[in-house]
């Protein structure tokens, strides 16, 4: 969508992923979630900026990479390429595909070292610690531990951990302490849901220690602007992409000062320390504004077991999407799961949504309804008479799904929203079925007319709102409903009733039934 000076700007970003592996299903959820949530803000008139992409420096890759015997360049190159693959493979609306190894990002890195560096929140000092590469993180001797296997691990995330010894710059996390616990009191809606937020706030409580962030043992990274021999903790220079993306360090440009501070990064369990704490600790070092939420989803579990390649349970999201359809997948994803719990997928899951919601309660309504007004309205719109109480009343019940979606996207309660669009569906059945449509089409035409009026109202408001969820889809109810034009399907158009003498183009199924393909024969 083309900007204009009265749209509001609504920045929102996804983690930058490890390309160490491929792509998997956590990633799409991740990404396929923060889609919705744009296109949500873009067909509510927004302009928005959408930024992912992958997370390329640090001793984790360069590990990979010496395993596999390629550089760390080389490995970042072919993994961010699969992350693009799959982005695109899933329909992501990104604006930026954003990779730490641009030319702007190191200028963007080394312009907010020097600013928490100007503001005295930097020094040079010694450090050793228990240091676990898989987490490029340091851990407290009494969070780890010994196990039977004669290998220490972190407590927290079962990697292991090795003694270490680096000249290191630190940065004065503990000075920030009691502004992050005033930063929570006066912003209680900055990091969601609740449970996961209080997580953090707890941790802050218990005291924080300043933090290493140099490293000296390898050279992937950002160099430390004046000190060459360091290259950057991964982190600092990660967590900067959101600021590269919106035109930093140019602070004066329009991009920056239409974008920043970001609206909604939306983040994992497992990174919710990185992005609670120390981002908003590094940009109040740097004097800049602080992002206005952090949403913490929780993680995807393969029928309740954890992912892992070691398991051989880690599903690449393109084999979901040829199997089931992407916007199968797409709905499944946000309608299964409340965004922040932890879910579960599963082929039955999957299916049961694709079937009972997707193909009976959407698809065969729109079908059913569709083909009457094809076969006995002339394929247009027809013209409601009189409405009844219970025509009313649906028609007052689809009318309040806007605000009840926009209340609900707010807080990327995608499944809420969702459930409320699948109530008012169900409500549409039930009274589809009651009305008996095709009786009257004998005994009273007029009222059949209505009964069908008010159903593609329904259908329609349950489409606009659908779209960002199921782009396609959504798209190919629109067109079956006349609604082609991209006016008519922005949500300024939601308050205008379908207009009676519209013409319909012939249906066609859109969300078929899944059926389990044949079993191979014996031979
Ligand atoms: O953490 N279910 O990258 P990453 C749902 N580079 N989400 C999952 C998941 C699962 N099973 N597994 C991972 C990083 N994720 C850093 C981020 S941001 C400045 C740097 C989520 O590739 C994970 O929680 O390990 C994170 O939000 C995202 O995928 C990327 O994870």
């Amino acid at each position: 969508m083309t900007s204009t000076q009265d749209q509001t700007p609504f920045y929102i970003t996804t983690a930058i992923s490890y390309p160490n592996g491929v792509p998997h299903i956590g990633h799409a959820y991740e990404v396929i979630a923060t889609d919705a949530m744009a296109r949500f803000k873009r067909l509510d008139g927004y302009d928005v900026f959408f930024l992912t992409g992958t997370d390329e420096h640090g001793q984790k890759m360069l590990q990979t990479a010496e395993k596999e015997g390629i550089t760390p360049r080389e490995l970042a190159q072919r993994n961010s390429d699969a992350f693009q693959e799959m982005n695109d493979e899933l329909g992501i609306s990104y604006d930026r595909f954003i990779r730490t190894t641009d030319a702007d990002h190191y200028e963007a890195a080394q312009a907010i070292w020097r600013r928490m560096e100007r503001n005295g929140d930097i020094y040079l000092d010694k450090y050793s610690g228990w240091y676990s590469v898989r987490d490029e993180s340091y851990y407290p001797e009494e969070d780890t531990e010994v196990r039977g296997d004669g290998v220490r691990y972190s407590k927290e995330t079962d990697t292991e951990v090795v003694w270490t010894e680096e000249e290191s710059y630190f940065f004065r996390l503990s000075a920030y302490q009691d502004k992050l616990l005033e930063l929570y009191r006066e912003r209680p809606a900055f990091g969601a849901p609740q449970s996961r937020f209080n997580e953090v706030i707890r941790f802050v409580e218990r005291g924080l220690e300043d933090l290493s962030i140099s490293r000296t043992t390898f050279d992937w990274g950002v160099p430390v602007p004046g000190n060459p021999k360091h290259v950057m903790y991964v982190w600092v220079d990660a967590l900067t992409n959101y600021l590269t993306a919106a035109g930093f360090p140019d602070t004066e440009s329009a991009a920056f000062r239409k974008y920043w501070p970001a609206d909604v990064h939306v983040i994992g369990k497992d990174i919710s320390r990185f992005h609670a704490i120390y981002w908003p600790a590094f940009l109040m070092s740097a004097r800049l504004e602080l992002p206005r939420r952090v949403m913490i989803h929780g993680h995807l579990h393969n029928q309740g077991v954890k992912m892992s390649k070691s398991l051989g349970n880690v599903v690449a999201p393109t084999d979901w999407i040829r199997t089931y359809g992407l916007d199968q997948v797409r709905f499944f994803l946000l309608r299964e799961v409340p965004f922040g719990a932890d879910g579960n997928y599963s082929h039955d899951a999957i299916v049961g949504r694709m079937n009972s919601d997707l193909a009976n309660n959407l698809g065969n309504l729109a079908q059913r309804s569709l083909s009457m007004v094809g076969k006995n309205c002339g394929a247009a719109v027809p013209a409601p008479g009189e409405l009844t109480r219970e025509d009313a009343e649906l028609l007052d019940a689809a009318d309040a799904l806007l605000g009840s979606s926009r209340d609900a996207y707010s807080r990327q309660e995608f499944s809420r929203s969702l459930e409320s669009l699948w109530t008012v569906l169900g409500d549409t059945n039930a009274y589809f079925a009651e009305q008996q449509p095709w009786v009257l089409r004998k005994t009273d035409p007029a009222r059949m007319e209505t009964v069908l009026y008010v159903t593609l109202e329904v259908l329609r408001k349950v489409a606009l709102l659908a779209q960002p969820v199921m782009p396609t889809s959504a798209g190919a109810l629109l067109d079956a409903l006349g609604q082609h034009d991209g006016a008519a399907r922005t949500f300024a158009a939601f308050g205008t009733p379908i207009a009676p003498g519209t013409a319909l183009p012939a249906p066609a199924p859109i969300f078929p039934k899944y059926e389990e393909p044949a079993e191979e024969p014996v031979r």
